[in-house]
């Protein structure tokens, strides 16, 4: 026995195909194929489904048909759109396949226009309070960043030099033993390298000594990194990062910056020195600090001496923060070494050391922050408690 739904796809199958020349009816017919897919073809296909649905909607009135006229051309297995979707547009060479898709839009647009105004209602009160954005609520709130004391404080060091016509360096943070030591004249075995407990790259025992990777223990090694690349005169700072192996205390930590210093020409004298430190205290801690610099020893500067400041905290008078001594030591410093210079000259004659002088300085950046923001623990400014970094935004 043939079933009668079977009975009649199967007398479509055997009838000529006319394109379109089929009327639309007002039942769940499906679409005929489509023979041509030119502009004027679909034109006309579409305009036919478009009259019919225009139609279909005029003859509307109560809500079941309305709920019928749905079902006919949007239903998701049998709806009439379903079946343009498959017969047309899958069905179109790829070169139609724009065109038909837009006539299809337009006709899906326009049955739904067609439903909603038939149904009298548009989008129902629910779902509109459904998508409704209440824009009296507050939004999320992001913090804005600030400077963290540590950065500014570096910045502040290098404006003052950039002030007095010094360019600004860098240099990397893994370093070889040749430009942390060797070159700033601290040969291997040297006991002043006891003064920088070094961590050190594991693995490297195959190398030779003078390129085995360590973490810089100062900002010095750019000294030499610049005078190879640049013939005298030079006037630079250098800010960075670098790391001793060392016990975490309230003024020591194992990781802390530098901004070092370095001034190479002709006629570079120990005034020039102390001068320039004497200002850029003068402009870091206001006009009336005093300077005064302590003899010392660095392999890489002859002579060499510590800063010491006048005592911000009690004005020289003595108190607990400077020991009641007065003064409080912040940097390093002195004349270059020759042998340092006799190293550069390697890669850069110029750096002749009877022909020209220089100084060099290298300061901590905590040790600054901390005297010109008043914090007593190295740590905080590396704790990420935002508690304490709320006071420098
Ligand atoms: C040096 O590092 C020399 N390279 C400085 C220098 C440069 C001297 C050029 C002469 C010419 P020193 O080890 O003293 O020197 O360190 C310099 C400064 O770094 C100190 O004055 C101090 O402010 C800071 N500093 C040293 N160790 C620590 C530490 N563990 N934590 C925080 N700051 C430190």
């Amino acid at each position: 026995m043939v079933s009668g739904r079977f009975a009649r796809a199967k007398a479509r199958a055997a009838a000529p195909r006319s394109g379109l020349s089929c009327s639309l009816r007002m039942t769940n017919d499906p679409i005929p194929n489509l023979t041509a897919f030119d502009s004027a073809a679909l034109d006309k296909a579409f305009a036919a489904l478009k009259k019919q649905a225009q139609q279909d909607a005029a003859a509307l009135g109560a809500p079941e048909a309305v709920e019928a006229f749905r079902l006919k051309w949007l239903g998701r297995k049998q709806g009439l759109l379903n079946d343009v979707s498959s017969r047309w547009l899958k069905a179109a060479p790829a070169d139609a396949k724009k065109a038909v898709g837009e006539r299809f839009k337009k006709l899906k647009e326009l049955v739904e226009r067609l439903l909603d105004e038939a149904s009298g209602s548009g989008p129902s009160d629910a779902a509109l309070a459904a998508e409704a954005i209440d824009i009296t609520l507050p939004g999320t709130r992001r913090l804005t960043g600030a400077e963290h004391p540590i950065t500014r404080t570096m910045n502040e060091i290098v404006s003052v030099f950039a002030a007095l016509g010094y360019s600004v360096g860098v240099g990397p943070e893994v370093e070889t033993d040749y430009y942390n030591f060797e070159s700033m004249n601290f040969p291997p075995g040297h006991p002043a390298r006891d003064t920088q407990d070094t961590l050190v790259v594991a693995g490297q025992e195959r190398r030779p000594q003078r390129d085995r990777l360590l973490l810089r223990t100062h900002t010095s090694p750019v000294q030499m990194r610049t005078m190879e690349l640049e013939p005298p005169p030079v006037r630079i700072v250098i800010p960075g990062k670098v790391h001793r192996n060392e016990a975490d205390d309230a003024t020591h930590s194992s990781m802390f910056h530098q901004v070092e210093g370095l001034c190479v020409d002709t006629n570079i004298t120990f005034s020039d020195l102390k001068g320039t430190l004497d200002h850029a205290m003068k402009a870091l801690f206001g006009s009336s600090v005093k300077t005064r610099l302590f003899p010392s020893f660095f392999p890489f500067t002859e002579p060499s001496a510590d800063v010491q400041i006048s005592c911000i905290f009690c004005g020289g008078k003595g108190c607990r923060k400077c020991k009641q001594s007065g003064w409080i030591e912040l940097l390093g410093c002195g004349m270059v070494d020759p042998a340092v210079f006799a190293f550069a000259a390697e890669k850069q004659p110029a750096y002749d050391p009877k022909k020209i002088s220089g100084f060099a300085f290298g300061m901590g950046v905590e040790r600054i922050a901390m005297m010109k923001y008043g914090v007593s623990d190295i740590g905080q400014f590396f704790s990420g408690d935002m508690r304490f970094l709320w006071q420098f935004a």
